[in-house]
């Protein structure tokens, strides 16, 4: 029987066919071989032994989240409490697009914020990059991103406190997944979301995640730049440029000229020697 995995805890894998929930064990083999069941996975099951036999193939995995056949990722940005990280939302949108996933970018509690103004521009700038940009109380937009999200697996992914599964109970009330607020000494989650499980929203799968802060990168300088599409199409000396050191460099012009979101090309050589010294850490 085929069916996909819903939820994990510990050894315990949730796998939905059709609409009958199997509890199953993984094959040891599969630990055997370093290659775990996961969430998102399409697996043959063995109903009477309640089995894993097989994963079948991946379309992708993440790794933070640790999820598998993923078509969009929402990146919950939370704009105060905690404070708006564009270090972690730009890391997010290139770990993600590296991994052949679609952003969309979620921002929640505007309503704490007071220039409402500025966070607007923000969110244009990155609209007008070509990624889906939405506020979580913009409810018509909310209901178009649903038609989008049809038929999909979509997970959700952001720092502990951003506002993940609030966004999930926002759009179906009767799911009453559990939240709570911040710790204000520390001006961040509490980490209240503990294992990874779908949600099937009227027909879209989402994925509520446990929020993190801390992310890798592990992708190429070459990787690094495809995913700034602000470099696209942009002149350098240099066919190769890194944008970094190089003279006539067309994308540090366009940053000059104010075209370019500086934290997102600060941002970008902030990425572009966490690649540097990761890589020299290997051929230590
Ligand atoms: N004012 C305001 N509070 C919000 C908004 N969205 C979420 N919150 C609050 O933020 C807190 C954290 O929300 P959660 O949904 O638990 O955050 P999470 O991302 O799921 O966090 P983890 O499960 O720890 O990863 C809760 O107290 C929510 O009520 C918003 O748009 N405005
Ligand atoms: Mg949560
Ligand atoms: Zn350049």
């Amino acid at each position: 029987m085929e069916g996909i995995i819903t939820k994990i805890i510990s050894n315990q894998y949730t796998v939905k066919v059709d609409n009958k929930e199997y509890i199953c064990q993984a094959r040891g083999k599969f630990r055997y071989l370093k290659d775990n069941p996961l969430v998102g996975d399409k697996v043959i099951i063995d109903s009477v032994n309640n089995l894993i036999i097989k994963i079948l193939p991946r379309i992708n995995v993440l790794d933070r989240p640790l999820v598998a056949n993923i078509k969009y990722a929402i990146i919950t940005t939370s704009l105060k409490k905690p404070d708006l990280d564009l270090y972690l939302l730009d890391k997010m949108l290139t770990i993600i697009e590296s991994h052949k996933v679609i952003p969309i970018i979620l921002f929640t509690k505007l309503d704490l914020v007071d220039n409402k103004e500025q966070i607007k521009k923000l969110s244009t700038y990155y609209e007008k990059l070509g990624y889906l940009t939405i506020f979580n109380n913009d409810l018509k937009k909310i209901a178009k991103l649903k038609k989008l999200l049809k038929g999909e697996i979509v997970t959700l992914t952001g720092q502990s406190g951003a506002g993940k599964s609030t966004f999930l109970n926002q759009l179906n009330p009767k799911l009453n997944l559990k939240t709570s607020p911040i710790s204000d000494a520390l001006n961040r989650g509490i980490h209240t979301t503990r294992h990874v499980e779908i949600y099937d929203i009227e027909g879209i799968y989402f994925i509520d995640t446990p929020g993190f802060s801390l992310v890798d990168l592990k992708i190429s300088l070459e990787e690094l730049k495809n995913t700034f599409p602000e470099f696209k199409s942009v002149n350098c000396k240099y066919q190769d440029c890194n944008h970094d050191k190089e003279d006539e460099c067309g994308v540090k012009n366009i940053v000059k000229e104010g075209k370019i979101l500086n934290s997102r090309y600060q941002n970008y050589l902030l990425f572009k020697k966490e690649i540097y010294e990761s890589s020299r850490k290997l051929f230590r």
